[in-house]
This record gives C-alpha cells, sequence and structure tokens, in this order.
C-alpha cells in the first residue's frame, strides 16, 4: 500500500515557501509541481519535485501514476498585475490549469476509493467595486457581494471558485454511476505580507515591497496613493487558516467559498510603521493610474463571519502585532 501524499502546485512561490516549511515539521510526505527548480532548502523537505508548467498533461499523469495523493494545495497562479499584461497565458494557467488539477483530483479520488480536499486559495480580486464612492460605502463586504471583478486574475478566480463547487456538489449530476470525490475549499485570501519573500506580479505587493525597501535601506515609490485602503493579513497567518480549513470537519463546512480577514490599513499607515521602525527609509509616491484603479475596486475590508462560525478562524495578528511581532523583527533580522 503506498503512503497518501500531499501535492503542492507553485510550491515555489510566496505562500508555498511557509507552507512546506510548516508542512515539514507535521511529518507528511510532499510532492511539488512548479514551473522552476525548488530552492535546495525547500527541495530537501520534499519528496519528490516536478518541474514544468500545470498546464502540461503529462505531468499530472506521471503524478497520479506515481503516487496517492489525498490533499492538494493549488497554489499555481499568474497574479492580478501580471494577468493584464498576458490574459490569455493567465486564463490558460489560472483556469485551465486548475480545471486540470480537479480533474486530476477527481480521478485519484476514483483510483483510491477516497475523497481528495482540494484546497484553493482565491483572492480578494474576486470582488470588483465599480469606484471608490461605492467602494468606501460599501464597507465591509460578503461573500456574495460585488462579486464583478475587474481583473482578468479576479474573473479567474471567482470562475475557478465555482468550478470547484460544481466539482465538489454537482459534478456529473446526471450520471448515476459517478462519486464525487472532490472535497473543494476556498479562501479568498486579503494581500498578503511575508517577512521572508518578497511577491511579484501583484497588485496589493506595495506593503511587501515598501517594509523590505525600508529595511534595505533603499527608496521605495510606491504605486498607490496614501489613503489606499485594503485588507493585508501576515503569511503566518494564511498558512494557518489553509491548515485549519484542510482539516475542517466536513459537515461544519457551510460554504466552499470564504473571505479571511486580519487587519486594514491605508498605505500611508503602513509606510509610517516603515519609516519609524527603519529610519534610513524613504519613501515616495508615484501612483500608478491602473495599477491604483485595481485596488480602488478592491473592498475596504471583508466580512470573515463565516469562516470564525464554521471552522475557527482567528488570525494571530492584528495590525501592531503583525508589525510589532513578526514583520519588523524578522525583516530586521532578514537583512542585517
Ligand atoms: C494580487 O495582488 O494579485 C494578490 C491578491 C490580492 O490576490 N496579492
Amino acid at each position: 500500500m503506498r503512503t497518501p501524499v500531499i501535492l503542492i502546485t507553485g510550491a515555489g512561490g510566496e505562500i508555498g515557501h511557509g507552507l512546506i516549511a510548516r508542512l515539514a515539521g507535521i511529518g507528511r510526505p510532499i510532492v511539488t509541481i512548479d514551473i522552476a527548480p525548488l530552492e535546495p532548502a525547500l527541495a530537501r523537505s520534499v519528496r519528490r519535485e516536478f518541474t514544468g508548467s500545470i498546464t502540461d498533461k503529462w505531468i499530472l499523469e506521471r503524478v497520479l501514476a506515481e503516487f496517492e495523493v489525498d490533499l492538494i494545495f493549488h497554489l499555481a497562479a499568474l497574479l492580478s498585475t501580471r494577468s493584464e499584461f498576458t490574459p490569455i497565458t493567465a486564463h490558460e494557467v489560472n483556469v485551465e490549469g486548475t480545471l486540470r488539477l480537479l480533474e486530476f483530483a477527481q480521478h485519484e479520488g476514483e483510483s483510491h476509493g477516497r475523497r481528495v480536499v482540494f484546497m484553493y486559495p482565491s483572492s480578494i480580486a474576486a470582488y470588483g467595486l465599480p469606484d471608490l464612492a461605492t467602494k468606501l460605502r460599501a464597507g465591509s463586504v460578503h461573500e456574495d457581494e460585488w462579486n464583478t471583478p475587474r481583473t482578468m486574475y479576479g474573473c479567474n478566480k471567482l470562475y475557478c471558485e465555482h468550478v470547484g463547487r460544481y466539482y465538489a456538489r454537482h459534478y456529473k449530476q446526471l450520471a448515476a454511476d459517478t462519486t464525487r470525490r472532490v472535497d473543494f475549499r476556498c479562501l479568498r485570501f486579503p494581500g498578503l505580507i511575508s517577512a521572508v519573500t518578497v511577491p511579484s506580479g501583484g497588485t496589493s505587493d506595495y506593503a511587501s515591497e515598501m517594509m523590505h525597501a525600508a529595511a534595505r535601506g533603499e527608496p521605495y515609490a510606491c504605486f498607490v496613493r496614501p489613503d489606499t485602503r485594503i485588507p493585508f493579513m501576515t503569511m503566518p497567518d494564511a498558512i494557518e487558516a489553509l491548515l485549519r480549513l484542510a482539516e475542517a470537519p466536513c459537515e461544519r463546512l457551510t460554504r466552499t467559498a470564504y473571505n479571511l480577514a486580519a487587519f486594514n490599513p491605508t498605505a500611508e499607515e503602513i509606510c509610517k510603521v516603515a519609516t519609524t521602525a527603519f529610519p534610513g527609509a524613504k519613501v515616495s509616491w508615484r501612483v500608478d493610474v491602473k495599477r491604483q484603479a485595481i485596488v480602488d475596486s478592491w473592498p475596504v475590508s471583508v466580512d470573515d463571519g463565516a469562516a470564525r462560525g464554521d471552522w475557527g478562524f482567528a488570525p494571530l495578528h492584528d495590525f501592531a502585532r503583525a508589525f510589532e511581532e513578526y514583520l519588523v523583527p524578522t525583516i530586521r533580522e532578514r537583512y542585517r
């Protein structure tokens, strides 16, 4: 009998870094897929590494042939800013890649006679408020409000939330001999800030970029206005949320997609913390109107009552603790 493994796609990205480090401590075997080879430190914690695109059919066929997968973290995606430059590629990776992986999960479940938990990080990009005045008036938004994304990435994420729900609840409903094997669970992440990695290709990246540049003593030109406000969360809280939802009893879950919220500072508030913690920091404001329009379509905050009620989501870091206890000391140490 084969030992069930965890499959992580997009394993070399920001979430993958934190997740692999955390899972390595639990001792479950991990198999990864990423477009590039993993850093040696990450690769050491992994049983088997496949290098290639999630859209390459043969990679999933090899995983299917060689491993019994019972838990998937599907992290591979092109983020919001990058997707606007290459929308067709974004659709291929973000939608077709996800569809292939859902089908892979169904086949894995059929081969091994079990449900496969499919963890899917969605995003606040699934929302699209039409203008700044509406955004400010809307306040904290519920999962089912304002689902009219402005970006290709947001459209991709929202659509895949629905396709995942289809696999989990209605897959081949007219075929009498089909058992649904995919247990799809999705988190709508806010902007994530990590002390150990710097994001690329996203539109919430300004928060991380500002902190890391400040610690390196490099000037930073922020691409959004100082009053820009969207929700954020620390990477350790995001990883904990992924693991907690993955383990939650199925009967407790009333939805397939959950909002998460931790804190929602303005860019100016982040700048104050950065310049106080790193007195050499030089932040200026050079607004990119197109990226500004994207963050202006994302909510000020989200209602995460369902996540708290159904599976006990409880982030450790509010704004003060995120910076005082995690970001500032860890980033300072990193660049010392
Ligand atoms: C992005 O900016 O594209 C991502 C996200 C909010 O999903 N960080």
